[in-house]
């Protein structure tokens, strides 16, 4: 007479173990199922539970459609073990993506998926209108019912796809090195002035400046006379290899500002240039300064080329020149790096904040209809 037992483990590769060592080798799996172990009658771990037979003549009574290996004969049945596991931990590294893609408002369904309703399909048109990519678009708006559509709630998902870092955090034991790179003209010089003045002037931190921008006499100028006016040292450096020794002259001091020249995405022998110099100083957070009037064909382009060295945040510039930020979201879901800071002026220091996901998220949807500015206006 066939002998159905039940066993029960925390993973299917226990329990097959205890199948095997109760029922022996020949001993057929009749169903495995997942479980919740009830403990002291509340809900607990989700276990494995295995029902096995020492009958081999119980596979048949298997459904046809399941015709996966049961019997624990060997040599098969350790590589079947480790296969299991393998699937397993596959099934859990899949999971973790997918909730990690839905975090950052990847596709993790079909961009086919259309707006609803009339109310999704008019805020559909009004995010499109805001620059925000449609398949960005009708991703944000699957997640909404009808019910809940508004405006408020579409601010809530939308500052989800933001990610911060807030400013810049400081180092007890050496200089916090910074280095911001990005394409030409968006703002690079300005935003260390108005940083390090911030940092220098009201915090009472110890800055120094490097520039590396020795291509143009008037980019060594225009951060030589902010370090001037905020009256913190400077260094030029004409090569890379000379970097390191830069950052060293200021290690007694808080944060070191480096600037570098403004580089177009499109020569990569630049490129490269700055990577092999970013490479230069094992310990430099690196921010990418894109400016906000930038279309979002371009800024992906940017933001795929500058990834050949390892960029630690963003800063967005001009927002005070753009009249619609849906590129910002854009970038932020297509490459989700943490935003530190935005810019919204010329002014030094005032015109930069750190960047606030709520804020941009309201900018976006500020870009769909008539709303007020929301950043701190110009005094
Ligand atoms: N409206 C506005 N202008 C800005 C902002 N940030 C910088 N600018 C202006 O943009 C221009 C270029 O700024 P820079 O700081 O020299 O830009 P950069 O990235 O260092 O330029 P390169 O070193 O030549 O690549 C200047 O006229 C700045 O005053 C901003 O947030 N808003
Ligand atoms: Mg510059």
């Amino acid at each position: 007479m066939a002998n159905i037992r039940k066993y029960q483990a925390k993973t299917i590769t226990e329990a097959l173990a205890m199948v095997r060592a109760d029922l022996g080798r020949d001993a057929v799996i009749v169903q495995t199922r997942k479980v919740n172990k009830r403990v002291l009658g509340v809900w607990g771990r989700e276990m494995v539970e295995v029902w096995a037979s020492d009958n081999p003549d119980l596979e048949s009574l298997r459904r046809p459609q399941k015709p996966s290996a049961s019997t624990l004969t060997p040599p098969d049945s350790q590589e079947s073990d480790s296969r299991i596991e393998q699937l397993e931990n596959e099934i859990q590294n899949l999971k973790a993506m997918i909730a990690q893609l839905a975090r950052h408002g990847v596709a993790v369904v079909s961009d086919k998926v259309p707006a609803s309703t009339p109310e999704h399909n008019r805020w559909l048109s009004l995010l499109i209108e805001a620059g925000v990519e449609e398949t960005i678009a009708r991703e944000l708006l699957q997640f909404i019912s009808e019910d809940a559509l508004s405006e408020s709630a579409l601010q809530s998902l939308i500052a989800e796809r933001f990610i911060t870092s807030g400013a810049i955090t400081l180092q007890e034991a050496q200089p916090k090195v910074v280095m911001l790179v990005g394409p030409t003209g968006v703002g690079k010089t300005t935003t260390i002035a108005k940083l390090a003045a911030q940092y220098a002037l009201l915090e009472k931190r110890r800055v120094g400046l490097i520039t590396i921008d020795t291509y143009r006499i008037a980019a060594v100028e225009q951060l030589r006379t902010y370090s001037q006016i905020i009256d913190v040292p400077i260094r030029v450096v004409y090569s890379g290899s000379e970097l390191p020794a830069a950052v060293r002259e200021f290690s007694g001091m808080d944060l070191v500002f480096v600037d570098t020249a403004g580089r177009s995405q499109r020569n990569s022998m630049q490129i490269g240039e700055l990577k092999a110099c970013c490479e230069r100083l094992s310990d430099c957070e690196v921010h990418l300064v894109l400016s906000s009037t930038t279309k979002t064909r371009d800024l992906y382009d940017i933001v795929q080329r500058f990834s050949v060295m390892p960029l630690h945040r963003v800063v967005w510039t001009k927002l005070d020149e753009s009249t619609t930020f849906g590129n910002m979201l854009n970038v932020a879901v297509k490459h989700p790096l943490p935003i530190s800071y935005v810019t919204t002026g010329q002014r030094v220091p005032e015109d930069v904040e750190v960047a606030e996901a709520n804020k941009l998220a309201s900018l976006v949807l500020g870009g769909c209809s008539a709303h007020a500015p929301i950043l701190t206006p110009a005094a």
